[in-house]
This record gives structure tokens, C-alpha cells and sequence, in this order.
């Protein structure tokens, strides 16, 4: 239905490399509409739920502790099958494997950095290797998006009070979805 609805997060990375306006703007240029956002810095708790299906995994504690190292954008845009646009936007998880034309395809190169690099380039740099166990984790893909219509129900729940989902019409609704 063109009133289907999904969450996105622009993940701590994304806000930290002044990516919001352009990871907005796919959303929007793209035709769907957003109906809530807030900047917030979640906490490990909140987050813990939001990845509840991925807790038996072993990059579950490090995945939480990255998200919650930060503030993010949490989004909630409606249009048309907005579940899957909104995954078509974002792109694979892995960005090595997004193609380009996506977020994680266009805008990140790994989801992490996996090993510590040359010793030269810390010499050159004047820096001592400062990669840690969490950085070297693998969770730095820019955006988060529902997966399906019932986690993004669920997901949405979690995020945001009804109250802050906004109702309004576009001027350009008919133009989009008609
Ligand atoms: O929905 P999506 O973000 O594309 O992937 P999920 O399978 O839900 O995993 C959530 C999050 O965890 C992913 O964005 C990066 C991280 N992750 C990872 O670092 N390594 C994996 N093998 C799988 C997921
Ligand atoms: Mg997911």
C-alpha cells in the first residue's frame, strides 16, 4: 500500500561524515515521504532490542556498543512498498558487495577496518595504530532500513511514540505515486 512505512537509521558513522543531508535526500528524491525523524544517541539497552534477532551472533556486543558510540538519525518514511525501496536505496550489507547507485554502494567501502595497515603509514602519519578491538569491528555501512513489513512495524514501535508519526500530505504526492 502506498501507506506502507519503514524505519531507517542513519548510523553513527554517516552523521559523524556529514552524510545526513545526502542520505535524506535519496530517501526523498526518491518519492517517498518522511513522517518522523530525531537525532538521538540511543542507548545500549534500546539498541539491544532493536538488533534482538541478531543477539546470538558473534558480532551482536560490538555491533551495539559501535551504534550506541554515537548520535544517529532515526527516520520513519511511508510511500509505496517503502520496505523494499527503502532496501533497494540503501544497498547490500556488505558495501564491498552494494552496487553503486546505493547508499552503501556510493557513499562507504567496508564495513569495517579488518586489519591494522602498514607500520610506514603510522610513521608517516605521526600517529601510533590506534585501530581497537571496535574498530576493527565490521558494522560501518552508513544506514540502517527494516527488513520487512512486520520488523519495520516492530522496529517503529520501538523508536518512535505514535504521536511523533507526523500526518501530512506532500504537494507532490499525486505527482509520485499516481
Ligand atoms: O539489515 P542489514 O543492516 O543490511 O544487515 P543485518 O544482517 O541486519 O546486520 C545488521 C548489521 O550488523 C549490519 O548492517 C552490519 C553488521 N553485520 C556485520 O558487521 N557483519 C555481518 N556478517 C553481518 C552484519
Ligand atoms: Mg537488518
Amino acid at each position: 500500500s502506498w501507506f506502507e512505512r519503514t524505519l531507517v537509521i542513519l548510523k553513527p558513522d554517516g552523521l559523524q561524515r556529514a552524510l545526513s543531508g545526502e542520505v535524506l535526500s535519496r530517501f526523498e528524491q526518491r518519492g517517498l515521504q518522511l513522517v518522523a525523524a530525531k537525532l538521538i544517541r540511543p542507548s545500549a539497552a534500546h539498541l539491544k532490542q532493536h538488533y534482538w534477532e541478531l543477539r546470538d551472533k558473534p558480532f551482536f556486543t560490538n555491533l551495539v556498543t559501535f551504534m550506541s558510540s554515537g548520535p544517529i538519525i532515526a527516520m520513519v518514511w511511508q510511500g509505496t512498498d517503502a520496505v523494499a525501496i527503502g532496501r533497494a536505496i540503501i544497498g547490500a550489507t556488505d558495501p564491498m558487495d552494494a552496487l553503486p547507485g546505493t547508499i552503501r554502494g556510493d557513499l562507504c567501502i567496508t564495513v569495517g577496518r579488518c586489519e591494522e595497515g602498514p607500520k610506514e603509514y603510522w610513521e608517516l602519519i605521526g600517529k601510533r595504530n590506534k585501530f581497537s578491538c571496535l574498530t576493527n569491528s565490521r558494522f560501518r555501512n552508513v544506514v540502517h532500513g527494516s527488513d520487512s513489513v512486520e520488523s519495520a512495524k516492530h522496529e517503529i514501535d520501538l523508536w518512535f511514540k505514535p504521536a511523533e508519526l507526523v500526518m501530512w500530505e506532500r504537494c507532490c504526492h499525486d505527482w509520485v505515486f499516481e
